[in-house]
């Protein structure tokens, strides 16, 4: 599908406003009610991350792991994006795969999945989660990516996708980012109170968005044994060939390029998919500045990223 905005009914670019200390658009509050009365079930997983960490990546392993043995058209013409709906988005994303549900939206598309277990994804913060999750003890992954590279794929993703805030230029959107200013809020407080909740939460697994790229095929280990799943070699030799960006970026069930309102002219979604891009758009002025910033907000030792590999 290619984008014509000439053709479409474009609804201007949304604004930020805070939710619950949270800096949101109407696109994830909207539908407000229904996600928190969400009733999760005891086997639901819930892939939580920051945007732009690597959902799509995880949620395709799981995806594979889970159903890649079913029916063939489960994997041809069902986005990734319906196959695990993004629980607090009010509305549709792209017009094809489950026709299930009337609206779409992410509750709806989550209670009418037919798989099981269900995976969904979330990209809120931790206390914004609605609270089944945890009365069901479902099982988390969350994933987290440096924040600099987090950073210049969140802005080359607020460029392409008109359905987010005006990015502004790069020196701007830096500003934003150091400040918390983005949709889902602040970076650091997400990390942080992810990883604050992993160690009361026995089944949350924390995982890093570097360590897939060096080693996909560990951790896609390490997330079988949290997940009790026994693959076979052949299946994960098909998982990790499925899996890689060049693969995922011209597969057109997980490159996102069914959803209308991307314009894939301006940033693919699957644009480098590499740690250490940061390098090419940061000043050194600019790295000095974030890396003294950092160094206040993030004082837990534990966490720690890395920038390059
Ligand atoms: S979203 O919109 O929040 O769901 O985006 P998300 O999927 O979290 O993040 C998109 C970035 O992840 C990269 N990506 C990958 N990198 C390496 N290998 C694979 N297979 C892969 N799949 C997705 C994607 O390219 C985006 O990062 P950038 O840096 O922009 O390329």
């Amino acid at each position: 599908m290619s984008f014509n905005p000439e053709k479409m009914d474009l609804p201007p670019r949304p604004q930020l406003f805070d939710f619950h200390g949270v800096s949101m658009t109407h696109y994830f509050t909207d539908n407000w009610e229904n996600v928190q009365n969400f009733q999760a079930r005891p086997d639901d997983i819930l892939i939580a991350t920051y945007p732009k960490a690597g959902t799509t990546w995880v949620s395709y392993i799981l995806d594979l792991l889970y159903f890649g043995q079913m029916a063939p058209e489960h994997q041809t013409s069902i986005p990734i994006y319906e196959r695990v709906p993004f629980l607090e988005l009010s509305e549709s994303i792209g017009n094809s795969g489950y026709k299930t549900c009337t609206k779409n939206n992410g509750t709806e598309l989550a209670n009418n999945l037919p798989t099981s277990p269900r995976l969904i994804k979330t990209h809120l913060p931790v206390q914004l989660v609605p609270k089944s999750f945890w009365e069901q003890n479902c099982r988390m992954v969350y994933v987290a990516r440096n924040a600099k590279d987090n950073m210049v794929s969140f802005f080359h993703f607020d460029r392409m996708d008109m359905s987010e805030p005006e990015p502004g230029d790069w020196n701007n959107f830096f500003q934003r980012f150091l400040d918390g200013k983005m949709v889902f809020g602040s970076w650091y407080d997400h990390v942080n109170g992810w990883w604050k909740k992993k160690q009361t939460y026995s089944k949350l697994h924390y995982m890093f968005y570097e360590d897939l790229i060096e080693d996909t095929g560990w951790e896609i280990d390490k997330l079988c044994c949290f997940l009790g799943l026994s693959p076979s070699a052949e299946e994960k030799k098909q998982i990790l060939a499925c899996v890689q960006f060049d693969n995922m970026k011209n597969n057109n069930m997980t490159n996102y390029s069914t959803v209308p309102f991307m314009d894939f002219n301006i940033s693919p979604f699957m644009r480098k998919g590499k740690v250490g891009d940061w390098k090419k758009h940061f000043t050194v002025a600019q790295n000095e500045e974030f890396d003294e910033d950092y160094k206040k907000k993030m004082k837990d030792p534990p966490l720690q990223f890395r920038t390059e590999i």
